[in-house]
């Protein structure tokens, strides 16, 4: 069932002493170890490392739902709603937060305390802000390890949120089992300020604020989207993306939400597609960490950072192809390795 494979199956002996009572389901040392997994030193990547691999046996047993859609939908407001709605259900909820422009994040994180407050205060909920990281890749890796840590914590429904303005929801649909589309109730989607393409991400789409005057609207938004749907070509067959209306405010339609995504994974699982969706991921995930750790190792090269500024000049004034200069500091780059 474990699509994410540990690298190393003899795990190392734990050096930070948190894979215990992480796994025991205790939160401090589950928040320690995210710590610990987002820090840039060297010496605490190894141990990451090192407490990733012992942790990995345990991980993968959660519904990853993902969550997006743009700011002021009521992002937070649901997930809280739908937090409580699903710990009531026996569970227990991590919600995790990928939103790589850095200048939001500390406010986003305060904010969403206080509007997550009584879910942020039960022991089944555990709720961290995103990663502080200059790149998607960076930020996106640690919010996956985060996932993994949780799972091993005995998580096992995880919320990963993202702003649907970005290109961050890619990341997201990414890493989860299911991506979920929140939407005001309006039109269109240049109305709702979201990106090209986004529509097409969502394995389920939930029209929020579906109350007092906003009802007559919220519904006509859900059969507009039916139909805007219903021109797609589904992106998980046998599916196709249900529309739903909800209101975090009052509660209402958020257990519909849940037990659509129940169905969904169910389905998934008995197909074997939630497997190879999984596979897919944890491949893609290898492949993007090779792409990064090249070009880092790349870029961060003296023979050729001392060559960059000159081929990048000689490229733009069109002296050289830039194919030409790409091999050239390429070779330089091999010579060193
Ligand atoms: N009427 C109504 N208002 C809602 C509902 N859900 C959220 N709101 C309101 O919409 C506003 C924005 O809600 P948030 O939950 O902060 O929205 P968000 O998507 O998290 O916003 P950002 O964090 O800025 O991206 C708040 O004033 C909420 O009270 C709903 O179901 N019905
Ligand atoms: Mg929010």
């Amino acid at each position: 069932m474990n699509a994410d494979i540990p690298l190393h199956p003899e795990s190392p002996a734990d050096p930070t002493g948190l894979a215990e009572p992480l796994l025991a389901g205790d939160r401090r040392a589950l928040a320690r170890a995210i710590t610990l997994i987002e820090s840039t030193r060297a010496d605490h990547r190894a141990q990451a490392d090192a407490l990733l691999a012992r942790l990995l046996p345990h991980a993968g047993r959660s519904v990853r739902v993902g969550i997006t859609g743009v700011p002021g939908v009521g992002k937070s407001t649901f997930i809280e709603a739908f937090g409580l709605h699903v710990i009531d259900r026996g569970h227990k909820v991590a919600v995790l937060a990928i939103d790589p422009s850095s200048q939001r994040t500390g406010g986003s994180i305060l904010g969403d305390k206080t509007r997550m407050e009584q879910l942020s205060r039960d022991p089944a909920a555990f709720i961290r802000p995103s990663p502080a990281g200059s790149t998607l890749g960076g930020v996106a890796r640690r919010t996956r390890e985060a996932m993994l840590l949780c799972e091993a914590a005995g998580f096992d429904v995880i919320v990963v949120e993202t702003v649907g303005v970005g290109q961050s929801e890619t990341a997201v649909a990414d890493m989860v089992d299911l991506f979920l589309l929140l939407l005001l109730p309006a039109g269109g989607d240049e109305l709702q300020g979201l990106k090209k393409g986004i529509v097409e991400l969502a394995d389920l789409v939930v029209v929020n604020k579906a109350d007092g005057d906003l009802v007559a609207q919220a519904r006509h938004a859900v059969a507009e989207y039916r139909h805007a749907l219903a021109l797609l070509r589904p992106a998980v067959p046998d599916w196709t993306v249900p529309v739903l209306s909800c209101s975090a405010l009052t509660n209402q339609g958020v257990d519909g939400v849940w037990e659509t995504i129940v169905r969904f994974r169910d389905a998934q699982a008995a197909s074997g597609r939630l497997d190879g969706r999984r596979a897919d991921q944890a491949r893609a995930w290898m492949w993007n960490e090779i792409r990064e750790s090249l070009l880092a190792a790349f870029t961060g090269d003296a023979a050729v950072r001392g060559r960059l500024p000159e081929a990048e000049s000689a490229v733009t004034a069109g002296t050289q192809t830039p194919a030409m200069a790409a091999r050239d500091l390429l070779a330089r780059f091999r010579g060193k390795n």
